[in-house]
């Protein structure tokens, strides 16, 4: 297929209320587009990367510059017969995977298009339904966590996550158990404790979590090893998994018995499937997180979801939970905590209207 333009949309997007995780605060969410013709198909890509580099290094303004100077000219004008053979062309730029992702999400919808199938389907996918979960961010006080919680559950969410940091972790875990007993109930630290907090590290054990993610340094897998040794808890990783390298490297040596897949975080979905292949060979289940992705940016998250290793419940609460406006005139829904794989991005009916609206800086380049 030839890439005949490509445009660069930076995105500013108002929350109906903050998320707070250990690292900080996000309180207007920045995402990047690519919008892509090829073959004369119109696609596009979502790459979510936070405003500043406290997740993971990368920040939006980053993966506009990436995308202008680098990965865009690699691709344009070029014809490229498979997803492959698109992430192959710019295989020597190193990191930057929220851009690839924007890049490469908008070549698969233009792809699936011209196949007239199903993104799942071409992706190997084998549900036609998802199970949802909430990431509910840290908050003032328990009982908003508590009030929280329970507006999910009575929603039917199949599990929930709390973002502890130290300090508010296992008072908010016993809380959360001692309420609602025994739901699928895990916690993610986002980096925020090292081998010294190991005392809360081993309290938050004894409470049947399915499993505690990334508690340890975000570029760690040694840590993690140790400390895997030292809970039943499963660990999963999240941040340090960049790539089906690493996710080998961290199953080798014991790091992690779950990985959390975002397609965004890894560089897209054909590196998110060897991850997932990895993992499916060496019996590690995996999950789809997410980075508040819009619409957009959930249907390839949705779409790879419903490969089989994937047997955890998605961070998938849908956009109307944290955003003003979407960029879609028909998000997906999340009912009795399921949400149905979608064939195309096009069934969200994505809204150039509000795209508009929300852009803050825009491109095109034309081959
Ligand atoms: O660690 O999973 C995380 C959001 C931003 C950055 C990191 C994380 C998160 C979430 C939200 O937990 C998941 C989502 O609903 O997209
Ligand atoms: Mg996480």
């Amino acid at each position: 297929m030839k890439i005949n333009s490509i445009e660069i949309i930076h995105l500013k997007l108002p929350v109906i209320k903050s998320f707070r995780v250990s690292f900080g605060t996000v309180s207007e969410k920045d995402t990047i587009l690519v919008k892509m013709d090829a073959d004369g198909y119109i696609g596009y890509g979502e790459g979510a990367a936070l405003q500043d580099p406290l997740y993971v290094p990368e920040y939006s303004d980053e993966t506009y510059a990436i995308l202008k100077k680098y990965l865009v000219p690699l691709v344009l004008g070029k014809d490229f017969g498979t997803p492959e053979e698109l992430v192959a062309a710019y295989a020597s730029i190193r990191g930057h995977n929220f851009a690839k992702t924007a890049l490469e999400c908008a070549f698969w919808d233009c792809y699936s298009q011209k196949l007239g199938k199903p993104l799942a389907d071409i992706l190997g996918g084998t549900r036609t339904e998802i199970e949802a979960g909430e990431s509910l961010g840290i908050r003032e006080s328990i009982e908003e966590v508590l009030d929280e919680v329970a507006l999910r559950l009575a929603e039917g969410y199949k599990r929930i996550k709390i973002k502890i940091e130290p300090g508010k972790d296992v008072k908010v875990i016993d809380a959360v158990r001692k309420k609602f007993g025994d739901i699928k109930l895990m916690a993610d630290g986002n980096s925020a404790y090292t081998l010294a907090h190991i005392e809360t590290l081993k309290a938050l054990d004894s409470y049947d979590l399915t499993m505690i993610e990334q508690p340890l340094a975000y570029d760690d897998i040694v840590d993690h090893a140790t400390l895997q040794k030292q809970i039943k808890t499963p660990v999963c990783l999240d941040e340090s998994i960049l790539s089906a390298e690493d996710a080998r490297k961290a199953i080798e040596i014991g790091a992690c018995k779950i990985i959390n897949i975002k397609p965004g975080r890894v560089g897209g979905l054909v590196e998110s499937k060897k991850i997932h292949d990895v993992c499916q060979k060496h019996g590690v289940g995996v999950w789809c997180g997410g980075v508040l992705e819009t619409c957009i940016g959930r249907f390839f998250n949705i779409s790879i979801a419903s490969l089989p290793n994937y047997i955890y419940p998605a961070d998938m609460s849908p956009s109307a939970l944290f955003f003003r406006e979407d960029l879609v005139d028909s998000p997906f829904e999340v009912k009795d905590g399921l949400i149905q794989v979608p064939p195309h991005l096009s069934d969200f009916r994505v809204s150039e209207a509000l795209i508009s609206k929300y852009a803050s800086h825009r491109e095109t380049f034309s081959a």
